[in-house]
């Protein structure tokens, strides 16, 4: 396995970090078409809010999650047992897409203990002008605070966190090459501006857990899927990983033998 160490260095330091051309090409081209056919499949959502929900039987989608690129990183921050909470694709269609307001993840989260991280997938570049995000380093001491609805501007969360606890001087882009992954802790703050290029910025939002965390809900999380290693007993219970049904999926390279 690589040295992760200094990227989790980063880490502790920054709140997060960059890995650079993980995911090759033809699978970033297939997240694009997975988009594509999500969007065509549910005409009523924006591209912001293809969430979670929709996974459960998408055997691309959990495909993508577990791809070993992404797992063996994974590792570094949450050790060997690898449990998925949650993914989501923020995909802001050029010109019109939205903000991300400031905000914590960890305010969202029915997550004990908050042990989580965030693996951010460019399925685009990423940049300033078609609304990368944008974090405040060193954040991730802060405490979790409250959320407030908001609705005075277009946003995909309708809501963030007070304006007056950022200093958005000090807000670094974070912008990626297609392929290129983020990863960022719950507490950090961060969001992103509205695209207002010609260009697609299409990202997927990956929430992995060690199995040691609980997601606290009503029988089986939508999203909670097993990836590696072992479950505890008594704290999750998991979605079976779905098999590749023609419908439910976009057929994808292997999806014969995907299991
Ligand atoms: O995709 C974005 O612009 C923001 C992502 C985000 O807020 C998150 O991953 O929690």
């Amino acid at each position: 396995m690589e040295d992760f160490s200094e990227a989790r260095r980063q880490f502790e330091r920054d709140g997060y970090v960059v890995f650079s051309n993980v995911l090759d090409a033809d699978l970033i081209q297939e997240a694009r078409d997975h988009v594509a056919w999500l969007l065509q499949k549910h005409p009523d959502l924006r591209p912001e809010h293809l969430h979670h929900t929709l996974m459960t039987e998408d055997a691309f989608w959990v495909r993508l999650v577990s791809d070993d690129r992404l797992l063996d990183r994974v590792e570094a921050f949450v050790g060997s047992n690898i449990a998925l909470f949650a993914s989501h694709y923020i995909s802001k269609p050029p010109h019109d897409g939205m903000a991300v307001l400031w905000h914590q993840d960890g305010s969202y989260w029915p997550l004990e203990p908050m042990e989580v991280v965030t693996f951010w997938l460019a399925v685009d570049d990423s940049t300033p002008e078609n609304g990368c995000m944008r974090v405040i380093p060193g954040t991730q001491h802060l405490n979790l605070q409250e959320l407030k609805q908001r609705r005075d501007r277009p946003n995909v969360l309708n809501s963030g966190m007070d304006d007056a606890l950022v200093d958005e001087s000090r807000a670094a882009d974070v912008i990626l090459r297609a392929g290129d992954v983020s990863v960022h802790h719950p507490n950090v703050i961060h969001g992103s501006n509205p695209n207002t290029s010609a260009k697609w910025r299409r990202g997927l939002t990956i929430r992995y857990i060690p199995t040691s965390t609980r997601i606290k809900c009503e029988g089986i999380h939508p999203s909670a899927f097993l990836l590696r290693g072992k479950a505890l007993p008594g704290i999750n219970q998991y979605n079976p990983r779905p098999r590749f049904v023609e419908g439910k999926s976009i057929p994808f390279r292997g999806c014969e033998k995907w299991k």
